[in-house]
């Protein structure tokens, strides 16, 4: 089988640099333990195709395998035989009757259109392990996983998996611009864009393709959702073959192609004096631009976008709603089956501070919420993770139960706008954890964010997780290269949510860094605490924000309190946070079903840990801890900054025991972090100190 794109596994250089092993992030393949290459090897010297007809994911799968293998096991399989040595792989896609002598029929309907088996056969004489899809897509994520088994040690003798995909739509936000800059992007520039134009060398974009591959995510948005002038004629026949050379990489690696649109288009491009979504001109305006983009793209997603939502043009200034917005966009996507995807991100951003009435934290809910079932089929709303905006720890968004009659897709952030900007290690799969598993009590007990985004908790057909990208072109990808676990962590959550964190923790630790036992479990331990950590020496008990206005890195604990965004804590000499209650505050809790809005509530039944998002309670309100508010703040704030040093001394540890580039990079991010959470410790302490006058009961050094 012939691959025109040469994967370039081994080959490290980009404009003739070395890019080193960080850039190989999960794909490195490195040396086996002797012993266990032995017993691998029995198995990998011959790849057996079996395929309706030959297909570039196949190909890729192929070229995966005798590349990790070759790499692993230092021996290159042979592909194309047929399976005359006593053990092999068998990789078969497509044709039911093809799969059926390894894969029971029963088995062969759970796989669905992205699903795999992996199962070591027996038969007389022979043995082989099956990687079997019902779709080249399938038998292509199986080889990922194949490959991946034998990173992690895995033994091959009695292998019987099945797998197949939470989410139908697993997808990444990238926000690139096409100066290339990124939006929120801590790694370097963009990838895909320089200097208005798109890239031409293109081979660090295919390396991503295959790394979004590895961990099974299948759709991608290639522009910000904030999408300015240049980003607007994405859609035109301008920019068009340039948008269908993106596709045509990605689609070998089984990823759709998407594009964020800017709703006036039909005003910036089009040449109309509105974007008023009821207007006939403006509706032929899109349909055309539909078909001229899946005349370029015919496997084309859809569009993605961001309306009425931090000055960006929506169906508000047509006095439209939402609804009207994203079903004439639907309207003209569905002829060629493209999706719509619309984000739930709209609230008040010239919001008075003074006006205590106005809650941010409702607007997403009630702008949506009474729309709900007025959505076309076609449509999907975005909604993040929480009410406010990727705090380091806010509630769940409400929406995910409220809206039951809508498809829907949970937005997370992977990169690192409010939890440290990839300088700071916060690994933050056990937030997103938090989230999927949140019980909406929607449909009673069990009625999990996970299953709402899904779509398996109302019946929809539509549905998933989307998220934002944290990779630039900086060589680890990253920045931080231990950021690499959150992308990865988010792949591997959105194909299977009920991974724990532990167990993405030690599998990336595993397959980025070998199995030294003494550097996984460092690894595996630091990245388990890192949200903690963060959490102990930043804002405190949920009450969010308290970072430096714009960018949002580092303390400064009144950056937001008088300002127009809406994000406020209301500290004063006696006490602190934000009542949302029905009685007496903003009348938010009430956005939740009846248990959950019992819980968040009543300052007793309210989480300890989200307190001061739902309540404003005087410094000296006792937690369930035992502590008062004030000398939890203390606390943590000297615990968390001394966490940080602990990060450095673990890390230390592990000196010699990895390469000394990756050693470095890490050490340096970790030295910083450690820097600068004292800043925050010191910060945050004194203004407490100051606002409150209580000592604290330790009598440690506050400004
Ligand atoms: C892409 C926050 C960020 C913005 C981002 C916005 C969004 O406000 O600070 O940079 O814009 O979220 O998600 O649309």
């Amino acid at each position: 089988m012939k691959n025109n794109n040469k994967i370039i596994l081994n080959s490290t250089s980009r404009n003739g640099e070395n890019v080193g092993e960080a850039h190989k992030a999960w794909l490195r393949y490195p040396p086996l333990d002797p012993n266990q290459a032995k017993e691998y090897a029995s198995w990998c010297g011959e790849i057996v195709v079996i395929a309706s007809e030959p297909s570039p994911m196949i190909a890729n799968a192929c070229e995966e395998l005798v590349n990790g293998i070759g790499s692993m096991l230092g021996t290159t399989p042979r592909v194309g035989g047929s399976g005359n040595l006593p053990r092999y792989l068998r990789i078969a896609a497509g044709d039911l009757a093809e799969l059926q002598g390894a894969v029971e029929t029963a088995e062969l309907e759970e796989l669905g259109e992205e699903g795999y088996v992996l199962k070591t056969v027996r038969e007389p004489g022979r043995a082989y392990i099956a990687i079997a899809g019902r779709t080249d897509r399938g038998a292509f994520y199986g080889a990922f996983h194949f490959l991946r088994l034998m990173q992690s040690g895995h033994s091959l003798d009695d292998l019987r998996v099945i797998e197949r995909p939470a989410a139908k739509l697993r997808m990444i936000n990238q926000w690139d611009n096409m100066d290339g800059s990124i939006e929120r992007g801590y790694a370097g520039r963009s990838i895909f864009y320089r200097k208005g134009k798109f890239v031409t060398d293109r081979k660090r974009i295919r390396d991503y393709a295959r790394m979004m591959a590895a961990v099974g995510l299948n759709a991608i948005t290639i522009n910000n959702v904030n999408v300015h002038e240049t980003e607007t004629n994405l859609i035109t026949p301008e920019l068009l073959p340039s948008v269908a050379a993106m596709a045509d990489i990605f689609r070998d690696y089984g990823v759709r192609l998407y594009l964020s649109v800017n709703f006036a288009s039909p005003i910036s491009c089009g040449g109309l004096t509105t974007a008023d979504p009821l207007d006939p001109e403006v509706r032929r305006f899109w349909a055309d631009r539909v078909a001229d983009v899946y005349r370029h793209v015919p496997d084309f997603g859809g569009f993605l976008v961001k309306a009425d939502s931090e000055f960006r043009p929506g169906p508000f200034t047509y006095g439209r709603d939402h609804a009207d917005g994203a079903n004439m966009l639907a309207e003209a996507l569905r002829p060629y089956g493209g999706i719509l995807i619309w984000r739930c991100f709209v609230y008040d951003c010239l919001q008075d501070w003074r006006d205590r009435k106005t809650d941010r934290a409702r607007a997403a809910y009630d702008h949506f919420r009474p729309l709900d079932g007025k959505f076309a089929d076609n449509v999907i709303l975005q909604i993040k993770n929480g009410p406010i905006d990727f705090q380091i720890r806010e509630p769940t968004s409400p929406l995910f139960g409220g809206m039951q009659h809508t498809n829907q897709v949970l937005e997370l952030q992977i990169t690192q706008e409010y939890t440290g900007q990839q300088k700071h290690l916060c690994f933050l799969v056990p937030q997103w954890k938090e989230i999927l598993d949140f019980d909406t009590y929607a449909r009673g007990e069990g009625s999990t964010v996970s299953k709402a985004a899904t779509g398996e908790l109302f019946g929809r057909q539509l549905g998933g997780i989307a998220a934002v990208s944290n990779i630039g072109d900086d060589l680890n990808w990253t920045g931080h290269l231990l950021a690499q676990a959150n992308y990865y962590g988010y792949g591997r959550l959105a194909w299977r949510p009920e991974l724990t964190a532990e167990e993405i923790a030690d599998e990336w630790a595993r397959i980025t860094f070998g199995h030294d036992p003494v550097v996984v479990t460092t690894i595996r331990r630091m990245l388990l605490d890192s949200w903690n950590i963060y959490e102990n020496y930043t804002s405190p008990l949920g009450v969010g924000w308290m970072v430096n206005p714009g960018h949002h890195y580092g303390p400064n604990v009144d950056g937001y309190e008088y300002s127009k965004w809406g994000t406020y804590h209301y500290a004063d000499c006696h006490g602190i946070g934000v009542d949302r209650t029905v009685k007496t505050g903003t009348g938010y809790t009430g956005q939740y079903h009846d248990k959950v809005a019992a819980r968040f509530d009543a300052i007793e039944s309210c989480p300890d840990e989200l307190l001061l998002f739902f309540h404003h309670v005087p410094y000296t309100h006792l937690l369930k801890s035992g502590k008062t508010v004030i000398q939890h703040i203390y606390d943590t704030h000297f615990e968390g900054a001394e966490q940080a040093d602990t990060q450095v001394d673990a890390w230390r540890g592990l000196q010699g025991r990895i390469d000394s580039d990756r050693y470095a990079s890490v050490l340096d991010r970790l030295q910083e972090q450690s820097m600068h959470a004292k800043e925050w410790r010191d910060v945050v302490n004194t203004y407490f100190l100051r606002k409150s006058g209580i000592a604290d009961e330790q009598g440690r050094t506050i400004y």
